[in-house]
């Protein structure tokens, strides 16, 4: 019984077809009521108990391969045979669906790009990190609320191992294994213990940068800045810088670009303001500086943080952050992208 299921086999392997009706043929004659691979199946009842089993795989593995063949056979011929028998090479091609970009890497791509062209390279690190490299190098106090586990998470106390809050905690490992000139950016995941809602998440993406260097100057910052905003948003961009507090920069300001969307006269994207918040920054602490072992005395630096989702919500008007994590093929396809 397994030479005659072999035998079967080896000769439907070599079957060929010229057309689809010769293919249906070929299934009346093999796979029908009566057909040939049918039939041994009728034969199993005669086979011994002991070799039913080894019999009974062989043969499904027959039905099946058989079916494969003939299927193969007749999708030839659907594809391809116009009226005339012939390959109708006008037929449209199968359609692959093609992917696109995630809007954030869009984003995340587009902002690396301008920076890029000012000379800043790309750093990254790990996310799940020590509090010295995310609060005690960043000059953040013992007891600031963010060290707190209502807002970061820990995967251990003490040591403390933990999801990093921001990038900077990459700008301090590059800091302490590079001298000066730096000039880089931190795009990355970052994660805070917050209540998801339309406009927070427990995940959001930042791109961070930092040039430290001799006589950097908060000129410097705002000129760099100025660019980016120019090449982001639009040449008619303006900016303005609101005074600000953060523990790892001194001074330290809130930017606003002028709204792309009223061109300033006010509309409910910009809340009336003709001004929209996109980013933080300010002057290196001297303190952080020093702890990251570059001598504040000789350089000088700044630096600057943004939420790469509260950008991409600003440029393609997304109302819910939500909206990035969930995958939904409809909102993603919506932003093809050469970058
Ligand atoms: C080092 C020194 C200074 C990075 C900076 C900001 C200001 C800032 C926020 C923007 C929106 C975080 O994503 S957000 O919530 N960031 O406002 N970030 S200055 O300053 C640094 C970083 C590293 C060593």
């Amino acid at each position: 019984m397994l030479n005659k299921i072999e035998s079967l086999l080896q000769e439907i392997k070599s079957l060929k077809a010229d057309s689809a009706d010769a293919a249906e043929q070929l299934r009346i004659k093999y796979l029908s009521k009566k057909g040939r691979v049918s039939l041994l199946f009728e034969e199993f009842k005669t086979v011994p108990a002991d070799q039913k089993k080894a019999v009974g795989m062989a043969l499904n593995q027959l039905k099946k391969s058989t079916q494969d063949v003939i299927q193969q056979l007749k999708d030839t011929f659907n594809r391809d045979e116009g009226a005339n028998g012939q390959i109708d090479y006008t037929l449209p091609g199968t359609s692959r669906p093609i992917g696109s970009r995630h809007p954030l890497a869009v984003v995340r791509n587009e902002i690396v790009d301008i920076f890029a062209r000012l000379g800043f390279t790309v750093s990254e690190g790990p996310e799940v990190e020590d509090d010295w490299h995310v609060f005690s190098a960043l000059n953040f106090p013992p007891e600031h609320p963010a060290r707190d586990m209502q807002d970061t998470f820990f995967v251990n106390k003490d040591p403390d191992v933990l999801l990093r809050t921001h990038t900077s905690s990459v700008q301090v490992r590059v800091m302490e294994t590079q001298q000066p000139p730096i000039r880089s950016i931190f795009p990355g995941r970052v994660f805070r213990n917050e209540a998801i809602s339309a406009r927070a998440h427990c995940m959001f993406h930042q791109v961070e940068g930092l040039y430290v260097d001799e006589k950097v100057s908060f000129a410097d910052l705002k000129q760099t800045l100025l660019y980016f905003a120019k090449e982001f948003f639009g040449e008619q961009s303006e900016i303005r810088l609101r005074p600000s507090y953060f523990p790892f920069t001194e001074p330290s300001a809130e930017m606003d670009v002028s709204c792309s969307i009223c061109g300033g006269k006010g509309c409910n994207v910009c809340k009336y303001t003709g001004w929209l918040e996109i980013l933080g920054c300010g002057m290196v602490d001297p303190n952080v500086l020093d702890s990251c072992g570059i001598d504040s005395k000789k350089y000088s630096g700044f630096a600057f943080g943004m939420g790469i989702e509260r950008i991409a919500m600003l440029k393609y008007q997304i109302k819910d952050i939500r909206l990035f994590f969930e995958n939904d093929v409809r909102f993603l396809e919506q932003f093809k992208s050469a970058l």
